[in-house]
């Protein structure tokens, strides 16, 4: 249920915005958190600023959160300003509690709000329209990492094993084991699919125990909605969501970008027919990634891109069965058997990188 304009009202009171407050509006298309655009009037100008709770079922430190996402939109401004750099797009600005200083309020019943000046004139994409598009996609995440690659200090892990594909087994076998939603005779496809692929879960954890691939600090949700694109120039300008950057390994990134970023159809797309990665997209996403990353990442990590991609989609998958299974209980779900549409797709994904392998290590051999 969305909140009234009165509730909102009362939220939004609580940071320090100057003008006033006219609207709240439901926003964006995301799995997790309820997110509002707000319109306030500034002297007679309209000006816009984005509200967004912290699911608490998600995040149970939402505190912890919040001091990454403000030491991490920090060092950027930082950076942006020593760089001399006219805009300052490239990171979120956080709003503060006119209380207590903070960049979130909590409300009474415990939930954390947190608000965030709009950037104006730029979109997020849910299907990327080119390979050029892609590039800057890619070079925009790659970027994100490289301003980090100096980050002082360890961040909060948010979610602990967020891209711990080893423990996304365990937790669909006890999904397995409970069926808590009786669903489970409809799945044995899906569940057969996933378990022929069980011994790659550990490649990328094995190759980080060694020292080839090293702990960076990742943003860990690389969707091609988490970007904003400038309209008039097409740049990647503003990296979103920032909820779960913390301590992770660089092809974490690159392979959810390959994941959500390379299908040719929505992540939810039920007709399969149109779902599978297009090979241009890759090839871009790749030169993308390695035009900023390019620099820092070890052999290793070079060498593993395509696994990366191939891994995190099925790990992706694997979390939507999951959640399908427990019955609908984590990601926001639109209609029936959402999960499993979604789950479905991501094998589609996965089988169509496994199609396309061969052609995508010739890339990392090329460079
Ligand atoms: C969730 O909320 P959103 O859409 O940005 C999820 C990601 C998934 C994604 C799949 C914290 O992200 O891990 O890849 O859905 N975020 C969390 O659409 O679990
Ligand atoms: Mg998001």
């Amino acid at each position: 249920m969305p909140l009234s304009q009165r509730e909102i009202r009362n939220l939004v009171n609580q940071f320090i915005i100057y003008g006033d407050f006219l609207v709240g509006v439901p926003f964006g298309n995301g799995n997790v958190n309820d997110t509002y655009q707000l319109t306030f009037d500034q002297g007679g100008l309209r000006l816009h600023y984005i509200l967004q709770r912290v699911n608490k079922s998600v995040f149970p430190e939402p505190e912890k959160l919040m001091d990454n996402v403000e030491r991490v939109t920090d060092h950027i401004l930082k950076k942006i300003r020593e760089a001399h750099l006219e805009t300052q797009k490239r990171t979120l600005r956080l709003l503060r509690s006119e209380t207590t200083g903070k960049p979130y309020i909590s409300a009474k019943n415990g939930d954390l709000w947190r608000a965030y000046v709009f950037v104006e004139h730029a979109r997020a994409y849910e299907v990327l329209e080119s390979p050029e598009q892609a590039f800057k996609v890619a070079s925009a995440f790659g970027q994100f990492q490289l301003d980090l690659v100096d980050f002082d200090g360890r961040l909060h892990e948010t979610i602990p094993n967020f891209h711990n594909t080893v423990k996304r087994y365990e937790q669909l076998e006890q999904a397995i084991a409970e069926d808590r939603a009786g669903r489970l005779s409809k799945v044995q496809p899906e569940v057969d699919f996933v378990m022929a692929r069980k011994e790659e879960a550990g490649t990328l954890l094995r190759f980080n125990a060694s020292g080839d691939i090293p702990e960076r600090i990742t943003h860990n949700d690389t969707k091609a909605n988490n970007i904003l694109m400038d309209d008039l120039s097409g740049n990647g300008i503003c990296v979103l969501d920032l909820d779960t950057v913390m301590p992770g390994l660089s092809l974490y990134d690159f392979g959810d970008m390959v994941r959500s970023g390379t299908n040719a159809a929505e992540e939810d797309e039920i007709d399969l027919s149109k779902v599978g990665m297009r090979f241009d997209m890759y090839e871009a996403f790749h030169k993308g990634f390695m035009s900023t990353a390019g620099g820092f990442l070890t052999p290793a990590e070079r060498e593993m891109m395509p696994f990366s991609g191939k891994l995190i989609t099925l790990e992706i998958g694997i979390r939507f069965l999951a959640d399908y299974l427990n019955g609908d209980i984590y990601f926001r779900t639109r209609r029936p058997h959402h999960n499993l549409d979604r789950a479905r797709n991501q094998f589609k994904m996965v089988e169509s990188i496994e199609s396309q392998y061969e052609r995508m290590m010739k890339l990392v051999k090329k460079r």
